[in-house]
């Protein structure tokens, strides 16, 4: 039995349930109450020195960052459909899932923090800013790979990538940022449609 380290609002820890619902693993969510900082606490610190969620724990093993997560799950148990393990689909979606967090990852935090979750008087604007120009620049690399393609990677099904990246998505639009018209677009709206995806997205976004 898996124990996930969770916070509804989390866009990387929704990312690993969605893999863990969809793989029909066994798990339970332990909520890590981030608004009353918890992640702050010696416990959890413990648990994970970055402070942050999520973090997995399973037969002694303690493994934080989402995506390091998701590959050890997949190489697990054989999630083959998720994380293919020919070798050209497999760069293809490791690409773009370290591309999701080496390029995009800041910022989604910059623009959802400062938008959404700070308090007004902590609000950096210029960082909103700066997240929303390289926004700018990330989705026409997204729109141009879609281009006669369903899922990112190319294949046949979605793949983790997919999910990473749509994880993100769902957070920016907290502030309301979406993707435009076309490829993107309609790429999300099957993501979406992924039902242990749509669990996942917390209750304000839904509303
Ligand atoms: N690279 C990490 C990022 C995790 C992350 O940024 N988690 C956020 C919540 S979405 C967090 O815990 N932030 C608290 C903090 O950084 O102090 C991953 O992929 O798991």
């Amino acid at each position: 039995m898996y124990k996930l380290y969770h916070f509804p609002f989390s866009q990387h820890a929704r990312r690993v349930v969605t893999l863990l619902e969809a793989a029909g693993l066994p798990y339970t969510l332990e909520h890590v109450a981030m608004d009353a900082g918890e992640h702050l606490t010696p416990a959890y610190l413990a648990i994970n020195p970055n402070r942050q969620v999520p973090t997995l724990v399973c037969d002694g093993l303690k493994i934080h960052e989402s995506t390091a997560i998701m590959r050890y799950l997949c190489n697990r148990h054989g999630l083959e459909d998720w994380y293919p393990s020919a070798l050209p689909v497999r760069a293809e979606i490791d690409q773009w899932v370290d591309w999701t967090q080496s390029r995009m990852a800041q910022a989604v935090i910059d623009i959802v923090f400062n938008s959404v979750f700070a308090p007004a008087h902590m609000r950096d604007h210029a960082a909103i800013e700066r997240g929303k120009a390289r926004m700018s620049e990330l989705a026409p690399m997204i729109e141009a790979r879609l281009d006669g393609r369903d899922w990112i990677a190319g294949t046949d099904r979605p793949s983790i990538a997919d999910v990473v990246i749509a994880s993100n998505i769902s957070q920016l639009q907290l502030a309301g940022w979406r993707p435009a018209n076309g490829n993107f677009k309609a790429w999300y709206g099957r993501v979406c449609a992924i039902e242990a995806f749509a669990k996942t997205l917390p209750e304000m976004e839904a509303a």
